[in-house]
């Protein structure tokens, strides 16, 4: 399905005066804004294939309707996000749950939909049919050498089809762990678990980067091989240059100081990428910026920060990536509300008047440096990111123009209420 541009010019039109208004508001308070909007212009955050179905809970799953039912509808999906938002050019796929068939098909499609590949995920948290052996108490840190070389070829396996797609990364995210004190030995864990991830570094290609994603529990509820930023720093260095960690939000301990992480992952250079979400408790994998937007706006300041200490380019160096499952939403409209999330900490980070923070900070004036922060914060940025998305031809209200044209209603009917997506 693609929304026909007279669709999107007609929508723009209703609303150019009132954002335009809302616009000029703003620049007047934070010339000037040319350097921001190019910046959020090629600011591009990948879409999760494993979120364009309604995810559940081991308590149970509510399916929504008109599910993507293959990865060509999956690509599909993500094209329609990317022409509501032009700010979701790339798919994060996950192997086995979206195995592409036919590479010159799918890749064919991707670019009819102007989308890129970006990094494609291992799976040994899952038993797949007729797999040899069973990873129920661990993947790559197994006891037994067999399961660990049978994780180490699904990972080369997983390089083969992103290489095919042109993708240029691989995400590595272990359940590996324990549930009970005394079941692991923490150390042989770890050396079994490096020791497989050097065979998988071994097979990356010169110019991919291997993602090491942490994570605090669940499924392992005693501890965890890849646990937190310091292991998989640790991970990351004994690896090599290719090899990097990826924070995903939800994988910290509660209270953790996330964006102190990111500060410090940056200045070592191995921050790798990102998978965005929100949470309260655990993992709950919700919608970006819903219930923590201040550590959102507090990451992306210590990103623009870190990023231009190190001269790196924003859209480029580092892995921007969702991560999310909807139990309750659409994913089109949770997946629109959280890359707007996304665009407007990022925005309200480059508006920080870097200059009079450091001076605020190198006077111990912290009332001033706190006032800073909060004064940006506290600023309505979205006219800017929608101005952003009116100079690249998309929607400037695109959950609105979403609902206006029944998208959704329009997906039902083609592929039918009950389809189930692969995936969480
Ligand atoms: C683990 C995780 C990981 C994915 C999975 C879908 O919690 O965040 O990134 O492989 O979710
Ligand atoms: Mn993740």
């Amino acid at each position: 399905m693609r929304i026909e541009k007279h669709h999107i010019d007609e929508h723009n039109h209703q609303l150019l005066s009132q954002h335009q208004r809302r616009l000029n508001c703003l620049s007047q308070e934070y010339a000037p804004i040319k350097g921001v909007l190019q910046k959020l212009l090629d600011f591009q955050v990948a879409i999760p294939s494993w979120a364009l179905g309604t995810g559940g809970t081991r308590f149970g799953r509510f399916s929504g309707a008109g599910e993507p039912r293959s990865l060509e509808e999956k690509i599909e999906d993500v094209g329609l996000l990317h022409q509501l938002n032009r700010s979701s050019g790339a798919i994060s796929l996950h192997i086995p749950w979206d195995i592409p068939t036919n590479v010159a098909q799918i890749k064919a499609l991707a670019e009819e939909h102007g989308l890129m590949f970006d990094a494609v995920n291992s799976n040994t948290f899952q038993d797949q049919k007729g797999q040899s052996y069973s990873y129920k108490f661990g993947s790559m840190q197994h006891v037994d050498k067999r399961v660990r070389q049978q994780a180490v070829a699904h990972n080369l396996e997983v390089i083969h089809y992103g290489k095919e797609l042109g993708s240029d990364s691989l995400t590595v995210w272990l359940a590996d762990g324990s549930s009970f004190p005394g079941q692991l030995n923490f150390r042989k864990a770890f050396e079994n678990t490096l020791e497989s991830l050097q065979q998988v570094y071994a097979a990356l290609p010169d110019h991919w980067k291997m993602y090491v994603e942490y994570k605090a529990y669940e499924p392992n509820f005693y501890s965890t091989t890849i646990g937190d930023w310091g292991q998989s720093l640790l991970y990351a260095t004994k690896l090599g240059p290719k090899a990097y960690t990826l924070v995903d939000l939800g994988h910290h301990l509660p209270n953790a100081n996330i964006e102190q992480i990111v500060s410090l992952l940056l200045m070592e250079g191995k921050l790798g990428g990102f998978h965005f979400n929100d949470s309260k408790y655990g993992d709950d994998d919700l919608t970006t910026g819903s219930l923590k937007p201040y550590q959102l706006f507090l990451i992306f300041n210590e990103l623009v920060e870190g990023m231009d200490a190190r001269g790196m380019n924003h859209a480029r160096d580092l892995g921007w990536m969702i991560d999310a499952s909807h139990n309750l939403k659409d994913p089109l409209e949770d997946l629109m509300q959280s890359v707007e999330a996304i665009m407007i900490a990022y925005a309200q980070a480059l508006l920080i008047d870097r200059k009079a923070l450091e001076e605020a900070q190198q006077n111990n004036d912290v009332a001033a440096a706190q006032e800073l922060l909060q004064g940006v914060f506290r600023t309505d940025v979205r006219p800017l990111v929608a101005e952003a998305r009116l100079r690249a031809g998309a929607a400037l209200q695109p959950l609105q123009l979403y609902r206006s044209l029944g998208l959704r209603q329009q997906l039902i009917r083609q592929r039918g209420s009950k389809t189930v997506a692969s995936g969480l």
